[in-house]
């Protein structure tokens, strides 16, 4: 392709179809054209080898066999290490204003530039081939594809980490993958070697808070926050530093699974997570995101209570609130996934002019990880050149050859200096873009040790966990005892319990009555490793810090919105037609998906005469795959799915997961026949609606508006908890 250049040192322009364009000149599709050999021969038979007779051996110089079979050996490159299974999606970043008096990175400095970007969400345990709504970690890695280079964030959907030092990196991945003898279980830390690091390591216990909660279990890639996770350094153009946390908040709401439904998930559809991303950007609902930051002066290092460097800590948005930067859109699905999803190489390292990393040993050894780990994916250095991690930008260097060099470097120079070819490519000043790394001051022993300022591993888990609704603190206490419960060694569920414990012994306590130990005596007292003290740990004794940040809370922070919600129509034969149109009407004007279920696929007809297709049958699908219910009135078709077990279940799982449930009429003594209990009901022949913890029930004679609004409203709520309360035994 001919590639843009600045040879007079003039910016390229890169606009938010660079990178489409770029990948243009590498599709290729066979549509209307003859099939050929990788050497461009017509293939004119590939159903049969050449063989010496028809009932013969199969001949060696059969090349299109060779070459067919020789490809097919040869398919798969080594999953990741961690977040071998995810999903991508391109679209653009576009700045709400000029970040220049923060940071001289030009994607960030002008809000007419709308950058490329890719971005791969993903789960961290699990195999390529596992299931998405797994607890675990989600990673949120964005390559943006700027004008002077490609810059990578990538982040998680927690905002700390379990370790603090790269160098435990191994031990934690050990732990959680699967056992190394009989390789189970399958992409979850529920199991002995992960707890028994964990309860030794309580530099881990923060981020366990936030693996326990429901961020843990995302109702959608679309609904989840990200976060850069280490402090950052913005440089502007005076060359002034500050420190920087990168979030993306979710503009549909940060939003969960209940437990029981993602496991349930991992069997009815393992690909939950990616197919509702792929089927948004498809629909055209395409998922935003915005990009904020967390400000920190250079001097006010070490006001806090916790050092900036450790990333096992967050920065309370109380004590540091997010300034919004600009919105990120994500607008086309890959064309391959392979060639883009699976081959996309991010690394903490891409950095453009404008943004630097700090001494945060876990950033420290992943810029070392990164790289390393993609020479074992691609088995070459040149996997920069693979279409999807190609910069917009021109890239020259001395860089040669290698394994699947796609590059033709003209010219006899490939050193520097060199005087044969005129000194080129030459060095940029900083004021040409050239990359300066901050000079920060640096002194110090040798030494293997941490600093004592990274010596408090409780204080912000109890504030996570203080910061939580009753809800969230339920779900989080019975993710601990499932995990714990899974856990054979008792030793290690004491140990653990002694972490949670220090966290909080209310918490703990509660833990504990689920996995038959108790809390050990003298949790109180904590071990401190080999640290270092020195005078940075001394002033952040008397940091700031804060005993509650509701920011960390999920539902203290819901937004409300039915946009891009899945309601499911229940229907039989005889069901009324006119009520079904004006609710589904109600629910598509606020940006819901309605999806007609029955028992069979086909038609069925209303107890008017008019008829409707059918999305899905029960067997092929099921309530954990929507967020709400609805139930039209009609008698026949009422009568039928009170004799229909997948209908009854239906509707009583939904109730169990605290959707929204709505019905009219007849279909109210369905609610009871499903165990929907404890709910106050409208009169079946009134004119009335009621709606009581999620469930809307309308009286024969109700308004049909009336009636939607409520439902609405109800599934704005996303879930209605209170209903689990009271669906606890006492
Ligand atoms: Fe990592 C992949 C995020 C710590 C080493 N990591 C990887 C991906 C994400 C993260 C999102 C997937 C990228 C993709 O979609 O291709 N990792 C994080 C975050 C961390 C973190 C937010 C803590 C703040 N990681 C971390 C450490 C190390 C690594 C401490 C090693 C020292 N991570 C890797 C890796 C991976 C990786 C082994 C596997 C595949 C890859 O890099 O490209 O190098």
């Amino acid at each position: 392709m001919e590639e843009k250049d600045n040879k007079q040192g003039m910016p390229i322009k890169v606009d938010e179809n660079s990178k489409n364009q770029q990948l243009e000149d590498f599709r290729e599709n066979g549509h209307g054209q003859y099939m050929t050999t990788d050497q461009g021969i017509r293939i004119n038979h590939t159903d049969d080898s050449l063989k010496a007779g028809s009932r013969g051996p199969t001949l060696l110089e059969d090349f299109h066999f060779r070459e067919k079979m020789t490809h097919f050996d040869h398919e798969r490159m080594p999953e990741r290490a961690v977040h071998a299974r995810g999903a991508g999606a391109h679209g653009y970043f576009q700045p709400y204003e000029s970040m220049a008096k923060y940071t001289k990175a030009k994607f960030l400095s002008d809000p007419s530039i709308k950058t490329p970007v890719f971005v791969r969400f993903s789960t961290v345990v699990g195999s390529r081939g596992s299931a998405d709504t797994v607890r675990d970690v989600r990673g949120f890695a964005t390559k943006f594809y700027t004008e002077e280079g490609n810059y990578d964030l990538v982040g998680n959907n927690m905002p700390p980490f379990f370790i603090q030092d790269g160098i435990k990196f191994p031990d934690l991945v050990h732990a959680i993958k699967p056992d190394p003898d009989n390789e189970m279980p399958q992409a979850s830390a529920a199991h002995d070697t992960f707890w028994d690091f964990a309860s030794l390591m309580p530099e881990t216990t923060h981020m366990l808070m936030w693996v326990l909660s429901d961020r843990a279990i995302p109702r959608s890639f679309r609904m989840m926050q990200g976060f850069g996770v280490h402090t950052f350094r913005f440089i502007n153009e005076a060359g002034k530093s500050r420190f920087v946390k990168f979030h993306w908040r979710p503009m549909l709401g940060t939003h969960s699974m209940v437990w029981d439904e993602a496991q349930k998930m991992a069997g009815k559809d393992p690909d939950w997570l990616r197919r509702d991303l792929w089927e948004a950007i498809e629909m055209g609902e395409y998922p935003e995101f915005e990009l904020a930051v967390q400000l920190v002066e250079e001097e006010d290092e070490f006001m806090f209570d916790f050092d900036l460097l450790d990333a096992t800590k967050l920065i309370p948005e109380e004590l540091v609130p997010l300034t919004p930067v600009g919105k990120m859109v994500l607008n086309r699905n890959p064309d391959n996934f392979f060639a883009e999803t699976e081959q996309v190489a991010f690394h903490p390292g891409n950095l453009v002019p404008g943004i630097d990393v700090t001494n945060d040993p876990l950033l420290q050894g992943r810029l070392f990880s990164y790289l390393d780990t993609q020479l074992n994916r691609f088995n070459s250095t040149n996997f920069s050149e693979i279409p999807v991690n190609r910069p917009v930008c021109p890239v020259h260097n001395h860089q040669r050859d290698g394994f699947m060099r796609q590059t033709i470097n003209k010219g006899k120079t490939n050193y520097w200096p060199n005087s044969l070819g005129n000194g080129c490519p030459m060095m940029a000043p900083e004021h040409m873009g050239g990359y300066v790394h901050h000079m920060e001051k640096v002194e110090g022993h040798k030494i293997r040790a941490r600093s004592e300022s990274f010596n408090d591993h409780y204080s912000q888990a109890t504030l996570f966990w203080n910061s939580l609704t009753e809800t969230e603190k339920d779900h989080l206490v019975a993710a601990a005892q499932f995990e714990l419960g899974k856990v054979a060694s008792k030793e290690v569920r004491r140990r653990q319990l002694a972490n949670f414990h220090r966290v909080d012994p209310q918490f703990a306590a509660l833990v504990a009555v689920g996995i038959g130990v108790e809390v050990p005596i003298g949790a109180d007292s904590e071990s401190t490793g080999n640290y270092e003290a020195n005078a940075a740990s001394q002033q952040m004794k008397k940091g700031k810090s804060v005993k509650e940040s509701p920011a960390v809370s999920m539902e203290k922070n819901k937004i409300e919105t039915a946009k891009s919600r899945k309601v499911a129509i229940l229907i039989e034969e005889g069901f009324e037609y006119n009520e079904v149109m004006q609710v589904k009407e109600a629910l598509e004007a606020e940006g819901a998906h309605v999806k007609i279920i029955s028992k069979f696929l086909g038609k069925r007809m209303s107890s008017t005469g008019q008829e409707l297709e059918v999305d899905s049958s029960h067997v092929t699908t099921a309530s954990i795959m929507y967020d709400a219910v609805y139930i039209p009135d009609g008698e026949k078709s009422i009568r039928t799915m009170m004799q229909l077990g997948d209908a009854l279940h239906f509707i009583s799982e939904a109730f169990k997961h605290a959707k929204a449930i709505a019905t009219s009429g007849y279909g109210i003594n369905l609610l009871e026949r499903a165990f929907v209990l404890g709910i106050n009901f409208a009169d079946q022949n009134s004119g009335n609606v009621v709606s009581h913890s999620g469930i809307v029930t309308a009286g024969s004679d109700a308004d049909a508006s009336d009636f939607a609004n409520k439902f609405i409203a109800a599934i704005k709520k996303h879930r209605h908890w209170d209903r689990e309360k009271s669906m606890t035994p006492a």
